[in-house]
């Protein structure tokens, strides 16, 4: 039974795809549940498909792979590491990648003692520490924007929250020795273009970002080694920060002198300056009309009930979700079921800490038959608070527009 289950959900033939430059795909498992106002050849083209490791999860391309979390695995705090988004650049990903052969080399100019360590050197030569943080695409949310705009057409899963393990990068970088005329720490991972013209994936962090005692280089995802397409054997875990910085299959960490100026930080992952809310800069990659994207804007999600729920008139309903933001903590979030005109408190579960998924509930009983309107609004620990109206950018990035959601009462 549990077999059969399995095979339907593509889990065993995954598990034995043979070799090949991206491991092949279990059969599709058949259509997403995809919210809507993604643009519409999304619902035709996105399917349900698991990679090796991976629970079917939202097929929004292939090579590389880019692969959506379905909002139903948001009901737990910790997303599983099976059902966990997957996000790449350039479609060269090593098939297998050998934990206890791994080296990562610290150097670069603007260090005084140039190094490499595998990973059991990390793990026994630094104190090992654990944080629970969200890790989300920049792009998360891309294919809501209105008008829509190039770039992976994510719905709303392109996140997860995970307990990382590791070692703190200051606690490396002290032992590399950085130079005081160091600005920016550069990050390479094992994967690369497959075409000569496809700029390699490489990022920069600014110093004092890197020396955050929350910055980590992480091994370990909820208890586990992290699974291949989440950066096996290790990652960059960058707390607060989209996940655009959190390097996987950690390769090169460099320290520079002058401002990085590879295009994935000068071109891409880029804000217009002043649209958004955001405290902390990346000054050394500012110019006049944009700089870099740094820490997560305030956002939530609904996760119950799911969409198509049919609600029953007379009977308590409960209204389940998570609100996160860029390292400010959770202050309150709160509910409307009149479009709007006014709001009342959910209550907040339990705190993982300043970085995590900050679970909500809210419990009401609908009177009639009818549709009502859910919204929800998380504001943080410095009085930010959701945007009523989507900042345009040309990217999608940073969208935490207050989303309706319909309830059918019957
Ligand atoms: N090596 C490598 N690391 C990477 C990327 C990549 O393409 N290659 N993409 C980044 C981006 S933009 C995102 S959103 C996250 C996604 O992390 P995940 O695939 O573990 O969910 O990885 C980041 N780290
Ligand atoms: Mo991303």
């Amino acid at each position: 039974m549990l077999d059969r289950r399995r095979l339907l959900l593509g889990i065993g033939a995954a598990a034995l795809a043979g070799p090949g430059l991206l491991p092949r795909l279990a059969a599709g498992a058949g259509k997403p549940a995809l919210t809507t106002g993604l643009p519409e050849g999304v619902y035709d083209t996105a399917d349900l498909e698991a990679l090796p490791g991976k629970r079917p999860l939202i097929k929004l391309s292939y090579r590389p792979p880019n692969y959506e979390t379905p909002v139903s695995y948001f009901d737990s705090v910790f997303t599983p590491n099976d059902a966990f988004f997957v996000r790449y650049h350039l479609a060269d990903i090593p098939e297998t990648l050998d934990a206890a052969a791994w080296k990562i080399k610290f150097g670069g100019e603007g260090a005084t003692a140039p190094v490499e360590l595998g990973l059991a050197e990390l793990k026994s030569g630094f104190e090992r520490v654990e944080i629970a943080a969200v890790c989300q695409c920049s792009g998360n949310r891309r294919g809501l924007s209105e008008p829509h705009v190039p770039g992976i057409q994510w719905g709303l899963g392109a996140m997860g929250n995970a307990r990382w393990r590791g070692v703190r990068l200051k606690d490396v970088l002290a032992k590399v020795g950085l130079r005081k005329e160091a600005v920016e720490i550069v990050v390479k991972g094992a994967d690369s273009p497959v075409l000569d013209k496809t700029p390699d994936f490489v990022k920069s962090i600014p110093v004092w970002k890197a020396l955050d005692e929350n910055t980590l280089i992480a091994w370990e995802m909820n208890g586990e080694p992290l699974p291949h397409f989440n950066g096996f054997p290790v990652r960059l875990v960058v707390p607060g920060w989209t996940a655009t910085y959190w390097m996987k299959h950690l390769a090169t960490v460099e320290a520079v002198t002058k401002p990085f100026d590879g295009f994935w930080v000068k071109s891409a992952y880029r804000i217009p300056i002043g649209r958004f809310p955001v405290t902390q800069h990346f000054l050394t990659q500012m110019n006049e009309a944009s700089e870099p994207i740094t820490e997560m804007v305030v956002n939530s999600v609904v996760t119950a009930p799911a969409a198509g729920h049919k609600a029953k008139a007379g009977r308590p309903l409960e209204i389940r979700g998570l609100a996160w933001d860029g390292g400010y903590g959770i202050r309150h979030v709160e509910v409307s079921l009149d479009e709007g005109k006014s709001w009342r408190e959910a209550d907040l579960g339990q705190d993982y800490g300043r970085f995590a998924f900050r679970p909500w509930n809210f419990r009401f009983t609908p009177m009639k038959p009818g549709v009502v309107t859910v919204m929800a609004k998380a504001s943080n620990g410095i009085g930010q608070t959701q945007a009523e109206a989507l900042i345009f950018n040309p990217a999608g990035y940073h969208n935490n527009v207050i989303r309706p959601l319909a309830v059918t009462v019957v």
